[in-house]
């Protein structure tokens, strides 16, 4: 995996995520899209656009800036960002209509592949100084019938207390905070690591001064990223909140469910502790 940006800005890890989406090509599914499909679904997105200009009465300046902006998101590398916060839930939700287990959420421009493989037990890599509250989050992954599923990956990633993503901003050392959890063979997992706090995307670059133009917030609740894959089962990939953390109710990228909040206790030594527990549904 290439890293191809120096500095911790919206142009650097827009880069970096733009790069990885091309290295990972060859892990997604093709779309093999008929040409029916291809002219119904471009023609509802243009009628979708021609009716704003219609509905706002849109100018000529502001076509032309709305041409210089969306240039700019390309040059900047930001269209991972910018189609995984604002239309990567929408499409999330479709499809969630059809599948049964743990809700799950978007998956974000930060997932990286092929990260350290951890015993069910285990503390995510982390630097010797890193900052945050400990926080653990144990539980079971099992199939939608109960039945534990041992052997099993939790892939889990977050921001530090900073809000950066290791592999998306340079200071940040490979595989901070981020690690593949096998099950044990009743399915269990738990795993150490920091409170990730409120995040707020990249907004030094077009995705963050669209936000600015149009006065919205660029912030994202604080969340962990995990995806859950177990053999003979469809992979899950989900978020998990906090309740009563800001931002909860205002995520700038929609990706928000109830049934995705923990409530972390102290459990007396200054460490958090949750309970989580995955079910997944067998491959169709
Ligand atoms: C993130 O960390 C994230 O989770 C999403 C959805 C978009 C940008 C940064
Ligand atoms: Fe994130």
């Amino acid at each position: 995996m290439t890293t191809i940006q120096d500095s911790p800005t919206a142009a650097g890890s827009g880069a970096n995520a733009s790069q990885v989406f091309k290295d990972t090509a060859s892990t997604r599914d093709v779309a093999d899209t008929p040409p029916e499909r291809v002219a119904a679904i471009v023609t509802s997105i243009l009628q979708g656009v021609h009716g704003a200009i219609a509905e706002h009465d849109v100018t000529y300046p502001e076509f032309q800036a709305a041409k210089a902006w969306l240039m700019s998101v390309g040059e900047g590398g930001e269209w991972p960002l910018f189609m995984d916060v604002f239309v990567e839930h929408a499409v999330e939700e479709q499809v969630a209509k059809s599948q049964t287990g743990t809700k799950g959420s978007i998956l974000g421009p930060y997932f990286l592949p092929d990260q350290t493989r951890l015993s069910s037990t285990c503390s995510l890599p982390r630097r010797a100084d890193e900052q945050g509250t400990p926080l653990v989050l144990e539980g079971q992954v099992r199939d939608t019938d109960g039945t534990p599923l041992a052997g099993s990956e939790v892939d889990i990633w977050h921001a530090d207390s900073d809000g950066y993503y290791s592999g998306f901003a340079p200071h940040v050392p490979d595989g901070n905070l981020r690690g593949v959890v096998v099950t044990d063979e009743e399915g269990r997992f738990a795993i150490d690591t920091i409170q990730p706090a409120p995040y707020q995307i990249p907004h030094d670059g077009p995705t963050g001064q669209m936000i600015e133009a149009a006065g919205w917030h660029p912030w994202r609740p604080a969340h962990l990223h995990i995806q859950v894959r177990a053999e003979g089962h469809r992979t899950i990939t989900t978020q998990l909140y906090f309740a009563g953390g800001d931002y909860l109710d205002s995520d700038v990228a929609e990706a928000t469910k109830p049934e995705l909040v923990l409530d972390p206790q102290d459990d007396g030594t200054g460490t958090r502790r949750s309970t989580y527990d995955f079910e997944l549904e067998p491959e169709a």
